[in-house]
């Protein structure tokens, strides 16, 4: 059983303030204030999952991603650098909101007999954190949780959210035929650096990309992994100040320049050139550039998936092993031009899940080759373990087939395989625009994305809305779809479905439709419905 003497001991350093707590799709996240005991006893379901799993390393990420300087929050990593599974989601919720010392006892108790648990095994459990500066303070308190069972603990310090994931994967693997690499950020960038000059090797260098680090964790470290790439590629970094912690977010990143539409506050942009924007923990990426008559152009989470995905099916032809299956997998954010592309440009199958990173990953595991974004700019390509033995093994008959051969292994190690990674996204963007010496506006020319709108609502209550088939219909409350679908049949390429919010008490509504004045007007009406 758990030494209750200690754990009341830290419990008392930890105490519950009066709120209620959700482990939702990117972990807990809310004000910094309010987080102390939320990660205290994160560290303690982090050391029983350890336990659980017969000792193997599990990640604890501290960070508020795209949220602002004073919020803060924490998520867990599964050994093999996914994220926790679904089940013990439900276990984090309920540990972060027992009420007393006893019912947290209980708790834990009860996990321990249901999930048998076996306490006597070793937990081991590594952290790291962003750049917020409540993150210190947090870690403490995590590492008290942790010593309610007796975890051995390393402290990675700070990082971004996808290297975190990556250590795990490594130390989990270390010394098996799967071995992912040094477990180190170090490690990490050796790896990355190596895969990506192998990929340009002997092509022209583009011009310069103005990378935009939203003034958080992945400005010092892409400043840490830049001279690993031995000037393969040119990086004007903007938004860095890290030392201004109110600054983080602010006016800038991804998820700034994917709502608004707009470049970073303070950017000047040329035509033609390419720009990009990390968020806060550097797990999102999207890419924008000015055009010719100075409008503003974003190239998003589907605009990348687009591109990884036609250069990829191109490779798997080049290389002579198309019985490797690519697939796409979306949410349904992606955008309807999006789609069709992929569909019928492309010809490869599309799938459609709910939001959430888990969610997508779950699904591109189906394929061979699984190409994951969502709009947003979350997102990845896996590479399943037969198509990895196959691209291994494959030489190739001529050398054309022997570099494209070549070619595709590198890509699996430059694409992160346990998350969605801003870094090796931007690596696979590079990588693609170099070989083909693209400027941002080829690669838009791909499809023209249908103008869409997402509007928030407030209403008085969002979990009465309840969806079905990927998000897209509403079944509760009664009768609501019947309108939407009425009214989304008088709007040419009309498109649009509502859906709770996952982390805000909001329902958000996604309209798309031929013209921008229809999108509008359609959004407006559909709002009104749920209202
Ligand atoms: C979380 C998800 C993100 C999703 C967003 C939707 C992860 C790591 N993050 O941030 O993928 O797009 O939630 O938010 O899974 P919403 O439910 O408020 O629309």
């Amino acid at each position: 059983t758990v030494n209750v003497n200690n754990l009341n001991a830290l419990s008392d350093l930890h105490k519950k303030p009066d709120a209620n707590f959700t482990y939702g799709t990117a972990g807990f996240r809310m004000k910094a204030e309010l987080l102390d005991s939320v990660i205290f006893r994160t560290g303690i379901l982090a050391a029983l999952r350890s336990k659980k799993l017969d000792g193997k390393v599990i990640g604890c990420m501290i960070t508020a991603s795209h949220n602002p300087a004073e919020d803060n929050g924490v998520k867990l990593v599964d050994p093999m650098g996914e994220m926790l599974e679904g089940s013990w989601e439900a276990h984090a919720t309920a540990l972060s909101n027992a009420e007393s010392n006893e019912h947290l006892i209980d708790y834990i108790h009860s996990m321990v007999s249901s999930l048998k648990i076996d306490l006597t095994k070793p937990a081991n459990v590594v952290f790291g954190r962003d750049t917020r500066p409540s993150g210190e303070s947090l870690v403490a308190a995590l590492a008290d949780g942790l010593k309610v069972l007796d975890a051995t603990v390393t402290d990675y310090g700070i990082l971004t959210t996808p290297q975190l994931h990556y250590i795990t994967r490594c130390l989990n693997t270390a010394g098996t035929p799967e071995a992912y690499g040094e477990p180190t950020a170090e490690g990490y960038y050796k790896k990355l650096a190596a895969a990506f000059k192998v990929l340009v090797e002997g092509k022209t260098k583009l011009s310069a990309l103005t990378l935009d680090c939203a003034n958080g964790v992945g400005a010092p470290k892409f400043k840490e992994f830049l001279p690993h790439l031995d000037d393969a590629l040119s990086v004007k970094i903007v938004n860095d100040d890290v030392d201004n912690p109110s600054k983080l977010n602010l006016n800038s990143g991804a998820d700034f320049v994917k709502t608004q539409q707009r470049g970073p506050i303070g950017l000047k942009m040329a035509p033609q050139e390419r720009y990009a924007s990390f968020d806060g923990d550097a797990d999102r990426l999207v890419y924008y550039y000015q055009d010719d008559d100075n409008t503003f152009k974003l190239l998003d989470g589907d605009k990348i998936a687009g591109l990884a995905a036609m250069y990829i099916i191109d490779l798997v032809k080049a290389a002579g092993i198309d019985s490797i299956s690519v697939g796409v997998v979306q949410t349904a954010y992606a955008n309807g031009a999006s789609t069709q592309y992929l569909r019928n440009s492309l010809n490869v199958p599309v799938s459609c899940v709910s939001t959430g990173v888990k969610h997508l990953h779950h699904e591109a595991l189906k394929y061979d080759v699984g190409v994951y974004f969502e709009a947003n700019g979350h997102g990845t390509v896996l590479f399943s373990p037969s198509a990895l033995k196959t691209i291994h093994s494959t030489e190739g008959s001529n050398p054309a087939q022997a570099v494209a051969a070549r070619s595709l292994r590198a890509l699996s190690e430059v694409i992160n395989q346990t998350v969605g990674d801003a870094f090796s996204d931007l690596l696979l963007v590079e990588t693609i625009l170099t070989q083909r010496q693209w400027t941002p506006k080829v690669w838009d020319q791909a499809y023209t994305d249908l103008p869409n709108r997402l509007v928030k609502v407030v209403v008085k209550d969002r979990s009465i809305f309840k969806t079905v088939d990927a998000e897209r219909k509403l079944v509760e409350p009664a009768g609501i779809q019947d309108a939407i679908d009425a009214i989304v049949l008088k709007f040419r390429d009309g498109r649009s479905f509502v859906r709770p919010s996952g982390t805000e008490d909001v329902v958000r509504v996604y309209a798309e439709a031929a013209t921008r004045p229809e999108t509008d007007e359609l959004a407006y009406r559909i709002g009104g419905l749920v209202f």
